[in-house]
């Protein structure tokens, strides 16, 4: 079968031995955050706050470093591929004891440098700026008391100094994301003095300058939030502007924008003038509501964009969502492999052929060809990948995922 589906695509010259190749290649960063609804090991509340909401109490979320890391073992184990884990800064081991956020060092996290080492993954990494009364305001970064913002321009300096320990010792550059909620409610007076300060801000964070090949850094935008309805601090401007100008990455969450605007249109705009891109690739429904990502049409074509502008090399791709109402492994699996299968299906794309077309001015056959290569055999592939790398194929992973629900997280009460 696999064989003959192969001809298939050959003959509309593709050559999916390639493919297989690009996507085995390609890491997706495992947000550890889907995991316990974004909680932490800190030890606090765990009240989220700052426009983060996660909805539901399936049970059986990680309590603990071990769990999550059992838990992350057990999604990496049914994905095919290498991938990455993407840490937040409140997700440290911090010994039982309070450890401010301003006085996070890499001993923290080198239990998770080690588990990432005995993974034979990469690591990411993101300073944490809500969750905490110094985040109540709804500003960090650009609250017009100095003092917080230091304390967070602190929290960020650390971040990323920690980022490129766990760089320089798992042998591959950690991206840092920077993401902060500043924002308001309502109407503001002074548009320009939160951003200027924000801008300030951002200079400090970055002013130390860290290997490339142990650290990258990256700022990400929002459109709005709960709480920061009529502003936010870091637009897309703001930060694609701030991007351009320092040259760092440039993270594009497909949640934080209008609700019919999509990121994928960016890709080859942002990618003219930032070196590289960092995609948080999500699914908003009616707000950025942060739902599991699917095999969708969005997110098929962030994914053909990527491969239609050979960005893959200077493009990061992340994960951010965040669902409590499902067993969170499967939500994890499904998310991660959804966005594999779309890269998949843009790199089965008959590429020449569609380009010719369009060059010709044959629009017609530029619209059969797309219309022609979703109806191609391309699961058959999908499942051939799965075997290769020995993880369930589509039919056998809930039952996987159910199986480790019974063992283990149903045993967490
Ligand atoms: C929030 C941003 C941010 C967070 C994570 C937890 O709107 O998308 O990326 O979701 O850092
Ligand atoms: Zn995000």
């Amino acid at each position: 079968m696999f064989e003959k589906v192969k001809d298939q695509y050959a003959s509309i010259g593709v050559d999916v031995e390639k493919a297989l190749e690009v996507l085995a290649g390609t890491p997706i960063s495992l947000h550890c955050w889907q995991g316990d609804d974004v909680g932490g090991f800190e030890g606090g509340d765990g009240e989220l706050g700052s426009g983060l909401a996660v909805t539901g109490n399936f049970p059986g979320k990680a309590r603990s470093i071990d769990e999550l890391q059992q838990d992350l073992e057990k999604v990496l184990s049914i994905l095919p591929g290498k991938h990455r884990l993407n840490l937040h800064a409140i997700y440290g081991d911090f010994g039982g004891k309070k450890v401010e956020r301003d006085a996070i060092e890499a001993s923290h996290f080198q239990g998770w440098i080690d588990w990432c080492k005995s993974q034979g993954i990469g690591m990411d990494f993101n300073p944490s700026c809500f969750s905490h009364p110094k985040a109540d305001d709804g500003l960090t970064l650009s609250h017009p008391d100095e003092a917080i913002r230091e304390f967070w321009i602190t929290h960020c300096q650390l971040s990323r100094k920690i980022a490129a320990e766990a760089g320089k010792q798992l042998g591959s550059a950690a991206v840092t994301n920077v993401w902060v909620p500043d924002g308001m409610k309502d109407l503001p007076a002074d548009r320009l003095g939160y951003r200027e300060r924000l801008k300030s801000s951002l200079d400090r964070i970055f002013t130390e300058k860290l290997d490339q090949a142990h650290n990258i850094d990256a700022v990400e935008c929002k459109l709005f939030g709960i709480g920061s309805e009529s502003y936010v601090v870091g637009s897309h401007e703001f930060y694609m502007g701030y991007a351009i100008q320092n040259q760092t990455a440039l993270c594009l969450d497909a949640g934080h924008f209008h609700p019919t605007e999509t990121i994928a249109d960016k890709v080859s705009s942002v990618l003219m003038y930032v070196p590289e891109l960092l995609l948080h690739v999500s699914r908003g429904v009616r707000w950025d509501s942060d739902h599991v990502v699917l095999f969708d049409d969005q997110t098929q074509a962030i994914m053909q964009e990527l491969v239609r502008c050979d960005a893959l090399a200077r493009t990061h791709i992340g994960l951010d969502f965040f669902d409590a109402s499902i067993n969170r492994i499967a939500a994890w699996a499904i998310g991660t492999r959804a966005a594999q299968k779309c890269l998949l299906l843009a790199l089965l794309e008959p590429a020449k052929l569609l380009r010719e077309a369009e060059l010709a001015g044959d629009y017609t056959t530029r619209l059969a060809l797309l219309e022609q290569s979703k109806a191609m055999p391309w699961a058959v592939i999908w499942e051939a990948f799965c075997e290769r790398n020995n993880v369930p194929g589509e039919l056998d992973l809930l039952s996987e995922v159910k199986d480790y629900e019974s063992k283990v997280l149903s045993q967490r009460v």
